[in-house]
């Protein structure tokens, strides 16, 4: 019999319960309970995971951990570590956790044990990338490499740019990291400008080789180079990393010059494999390795923990809660360090890309919400731009917080006002401020009996919007792993939870078609092809503003 999720009797009983929550003040269950931060909160390494400022109890917690055991989570939590093919759209293994397999233990697909081939490619990144480093590996004319520059797109592109950034302090000072992913020819010429072809490296990053951005600016790129350069400079100045010999070997790089991963590493999930080469390039082999170590300690907390205790279980459980119950359909990731202020680009694909899904497993569109819309910015910055929204708002948006206790840069007094403020922005999203509450401060600071009428609505605050909050001891590169895994772990829990496939990604392949069949009519060459009245105005519309 086919199991619809939202028709069982665990779902149906996290219904009631909500029914009763919705009715129960955050700052109620605090100010009744001394211990809910220790009752709600859990700790990896240096890691603490603070989730009490969420509309929760323990029968709560109860009832959710219920979900995920009838949902059979451990069964499938084993099924992708142990490499089934859980990808069942696709019929390919998911297995980014090999990747970072610290501890080496096989790990089968098809009777072949991959952690040999992903040990060679990562043994060939740490001599590449040391070359680069060190100076051995030159130019075409004999220079170092100093610029390197990563072209590709979506999960090509956005888990380097994140992870360069964030440990940009690990960075080594001489090497300076590009990104151009657009096909808007911007992006190519605004890099062009800055760098010099003699010191410049291209890693074409494509697991597909077919991306029309990524090959048609690695083409301009090329062309860039072999104008300034010639010809033979390509084998010097351009390396691949890809899952595609053929096509790599069609567009003009040698195979030796590639570096391989496999159809078991979805987009997505591939900063961990070869495509994290521009990470190995800027922090070196020896901090890639530490981050792979953090992200393979979240690994096996997430396959050894009892439920209750499990980080990326728990919180995808909570987002669930937030989501299907409460209706909450946004999730606001705020880190207060600058350093991580592409986590949040990061984890909109890994969420929407992987959870946006509308059948399930049992091949039935689903009649319950999936996915969640993620968004975010660093914290103090957004606290002056869509924090409005969460304090004011008519919806509560779930936010996390994710703080370092330690910056990088202990300047004067800042990081303690840093911290100072997402403790406040928390505390204050939990607990709100009555209308009784704000007359009193009004009444307080002076103002008349009408001002404090008129004022007392607008200076109040509902509160009981939902919040996690993430302490570490310091961004570095084995933390890093570890909190970019136990992102990916969560999505992992609530894809099983609403039983889609997380790691497909046909949308996405639809705008790759798509543009395709629109590109000749905007050169002018093809007729007839129907489309709707907008389209087919927007496309006369830009066709003469062009001319
Ligand atoms: C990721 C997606 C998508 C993909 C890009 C680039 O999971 O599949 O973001 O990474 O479309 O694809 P290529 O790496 O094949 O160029």
């Amino acid at each position: 019999m086919k199991c619809v999720v939202n028709k069982i009797r665990a779902w149906k009983r996290l219904e009631r319960h909500c029914k009763k929550m919705k009715k129960i003040e955050m700052r109620k269950l605090f100010d009744d309970d001394n211990e809910r931060a220790k009752k709600f909160s859990l700790q990896l390494d240096n890691m603490l995971f603070d989730y009490s400022k969420n509309r929760i109890t323990e029968k709560t917690m109860k009832y959710l951990l219920e979900l995920a055991k009838v949902r059979g989570l451990e069964e499938k939590i084993k099924e992708m570590f142990r490499g089934d093919k859980i990808n069942f759209t696709e019929h390919r293994a998911v297995l980014h956790t090999a990747l970072r397999n610290c501890s080496n233990t096989p790990v089968y697909v098809d009777g072949e044990n991959v952690m040999i081939k992903i040990n060679e490619v990562l043994a060939k990144m740490r001599k590449f990338s040391e070359a680069v480093r060190f100076g051995e590996f030159k130019g075409y004319t004999g220079k170092k490499l100093t610029n390197i520059v990563n072209i590709g797109i979506g999960g090509s592109d956005l888990g380097p740019v994140m992870a360069v950034e964030a440990l940009k302090k690990y960075r080594a000072k001489d090497i300076n990291n590009y990104f151009i992913s657009n096909i808007d020819g911007t992006a190519c010429a605004e890099v062009l400008n800055k760098i010099d072809p003699e010191t410049t490296l291209f890693i074409v990053a494509s697991k597909t080789f077919t991306t029309i951005e990524t090959l048609t600016n690695a083409k301009t790129c090329r062309k860039w180079l072999i104008d300034a350069l010639g010809e033979h400079a390509v084998a010097k100045h351009f390396v691949a990393l890809s899952t595609n010999t053929e096509k790599v070997k069609e567009f003009g790089i040698n195979p030796e010059n590639m570096f391989e991963f496999w159809d078991f590493v979805g987009g997505r999930y591939s900063m961990w494999s070869a495509i994290g080469l521009s990470i190995a390039i800027a922090i070196g082999m020896d901090n890639f390795e530490k981050m792979l170590e953090g992200a393979h300690a979240m690994d096996l907390h997430f396959l050894n923990t009892d439920f209750a205790h499990n980080i990326p279980v728990i919180l995808g459980l909570i987002g669930i809660w937030n989501n299907n119950f409460f209706g909450l359909r946004s999730n606001a990731v705020v880190p207060y360090d600058q350093y991580l202020r592409y986590l949040p680009a990061y984890l909109q694909q890994l969420e929407m890309e992987s959870n946006g899904k509308f059948v399930s497993k049992e091949n039935e569109f689903v009649k319950y919400n999936t996915g969640t819309v993620v968004f975010g910015g660093p914290g103090t910055d957004v606290q002056h731009s869509f924090f409005q929204m969460l304090h004011q708002g008519t919806t509560p948006i779930p936010v996390d917080f994710i703080i370092p206790a330690i910056s990088h840069n202990e300047v004067g007094s800042h990081h303690q006002i840093l911290v100072a403020n997402v403790l406040a922005q928390g505390e204050a999203l939990m607990r709100g401020k009555t209308v009784k509450e704000a007359a009193s401060e009004l009444a307080k600071a002076g103002k008349s009996k009408e001002e404090v009428n008129f004022l007392k609505k607008y200076k109040s605050f509902p509160g009981n919007n939902p919040s996690n909050t993430f302490v570490v001891k310091k961004i570095d590169p084995y933390t890093f792993g570890m909190l970019v895994a136990m992102y990916e772990h969560k999505v992992f829990v609530q894809g099983v939870i609403w039983d889609i496939n997380s790691f497909d990604q046909f949308g996405v392949e639809l705008g790759k078609e798509m543009a395709t069949a629109i590109l000749p009519e905007l050169q002018g060459d093809a007729f007839g092809i129907t489309h709707d009245s907008s389209t087919a105005s927007l496309i006369r519309y830009i066709k003469r503003l062009r001319k």
